[in-house]
């Protein structure tokens, strides 16, 4: 059997404040966690190394900029790598990501024990809005600061810790709600799909509907379905706790291809969780229920892709 150990590193509220020095120390914390319970991988959250700054209005767009890397690794984000060098661990990132060319996306990595960035995913489903909305109590401005990701959706077979090679894919956050995304890393036959979130306890758009403790269920039901109907496992890492007044509900999950929760997060702070994945339970989905190639009805599908 392929087995692979994998931790979802939850981080606790950074404020507005603190520094890339005090979520990068953070951050190594959990991997040294993660080497002494013998994990291979390790997932952080959406925009690991500052607060969830979308939500804070600048009308000079480049007055945002201090949130973005302009180089992976820098010197401050050099111990991740040098972590993962001493411990032999991979790990995925989640980041601001400003391009020689000036462009700005909201994107991950996951990079090898050596450094080497392995694959790259830039956020294609961009919630919220690009001006300031007097109507909302807290603004969500990633259709503001950040491009439609332009890689689509990659699935990369790398080498990962003992398993050998295995298929790795990335979505960010609101992607998850989107089962289009899911299906493409399925027809890419992805076993692992790494996933980071910052999502808000309330949403500001609920119209009473969406009430507060329907907020984890949409998130697992997601993630759960997901990996469910496309027969991968999926690390879905939050940023949890109050960021200066602002709630994010956890709730870090690892969910298997029948569904369920392996391991989940029960606070709202650094946190590691873990799970032994056996790869092989992929293939009971991929060659029956869900066989592609055999069942799909791609005739009937022309909306889908319809503009
Ligand atoms: N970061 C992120 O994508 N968060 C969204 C919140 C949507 S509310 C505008 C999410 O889907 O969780």
């Amino acid at each position: 059997t392929r087995r692979l150990t994998v931790a979802a590193a939850q981080l606790g509220p950074i404020q507005k404040a603190e520094g890339r020095d005090v979520s990068v120390g953070r951050m190594v914390r959990l991997m040294e966690a993660a080497h002494r319970r013998g994990v291979e991988v390790v997932v952080f959250p959406e925009l690991a190394l500052t607060t969830f700054f979308p939500r804070w209005y600048e009308a000079d767009r480049a007055a945002a900029d201090h949130w973005f890397e302009s180089a992976l690794p820098s010197n401050e984000t050099a111990p991740l790598f040098e972590a993962a060098r001493k411990y032999g661990i991979a790990f995925h990132l989640g980041y601001a990501e400003r391009t020689p060319e000036g462009r700005r996306f909201n994107t991950a990595v996951f990079v090898h024990p050596s450094g080497e960035i392995v694959l790259k995913y830039r956020k294609v489903h961009l919630p919220g809005h690009a001006e300031y909305d007097p109507v909302r109590k807290v603004q969500h401005l990633e259709k503001r600061l950040f491009e439609v990701g332009d890689l689509g959706f990659p699935v990369m077979r790398a080498p990962v810790g003992g398993a050998g090679p295995v298929n790795l894919g990335m979505l960010i956050c609101n992607d998850r709600r989107w089962p289009e995304a899911w299906r493409v890393l399925g027809l890419q036959s992805v076993e692992v799909v790494m996933l980071g979130y910052n999502t808000p306890s309330l949403n500001q758009d609920n119209r009473g509907f969406e009430a507060h403790h329907l907020r984890v269920l949409h998130s697992h039901l997601s993630i759960q379905a997901g990996c469910y109907q496309n027969a991968t496992f999926a690390v879905a890492t939050a940023k949890a706790g109050v960021e200066d007044g602002h709630e994010l509900f956890g709730h870090s999950i690892i969910v298997n291809p029948q569904g369920e929760i392996m391991a989940q997060a029960t606070s709202w702070g650094d946190e590691l969780i873990t799970a032994d994945l056996d790869l092989d339970m992929c293939r009971l989905g991929r060659e029956t229920i869900f066989n592609f190639a055999v069942h799909r009805r791609v005739e009937a599908y022309g909306r889908i892709t319809a503009q």
